[in-house]
């Protein structure tokens, strides 16, 4: 069975517990639950990490590429949070790997402030699903899994 991976970057473990009427009420373990019950549905596993740190999601982006590689790993679901509109970091590992990834906001960043709007990591992402609330992430699952089958 492949796998895929769900990363959520900083302030994301926040989730539920501040600023409801822009993020929504779910928690982080809300959208796990979420991923685990779509990976159901579509004959998959995933893997759900969040960390506050760059490098470790840099890391995080080497491992997915090398699981890709070796057959066993179908891609990656990246919210990368506000690392999103500063890494440079991010991207190149993106590119470098070849992984895989679809980019995830929770909210629609370009009806938000000016900041939001530019994405580092969009040029290098295989697509992008945003301002579809916590659905977002079994809409990007989904597309993992189309994507793979054709
Ligand atoms: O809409 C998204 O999913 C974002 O990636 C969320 C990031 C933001 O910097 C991006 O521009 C868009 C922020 C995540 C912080 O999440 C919080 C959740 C609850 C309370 C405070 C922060």
């Amino acid at each position: 069975m492949k796998t895929i991976l769900v990363l959520n970057g900083p302030n994301l473990n926040l989730l539920g517990t501040r600023e409801p009427s822009v993020y929504g009420v779910e928690t982080l373990a809300d959208v796990e639950r979420l991923c685990q019950d779509e990976a159901r549905k579509l004959g998959v596993s995933v893997e759900c990490r969040q960390s506050n740190h760059e490098g470790e999601l840099v890391d995080w982006i080497h491992e997915a590429g090398r699981r890709i590689a070796a057959g066993d790993m179908l891609g990656v679901v990246l919210n990368a949070g506000a690392y999103t509109h500063t890494s440079v970091a991010l991207h190149d590992a993106i590119k470098g790997t070849g992984a895989v990834v679809i980019e995830l906001h929770i909210t629609n960043v370009h009806a938000r402030e000016p900041f939001r709007h530019h994405s580092y990591l969009s040029p290098a992402v295989r697509g992008i699903v945003v301002g579809f609330g916590v659905q977002g992430y079994p809409i990007a699952m989904q597309a993992l899994v189309r994507i793979a089958a054709t």
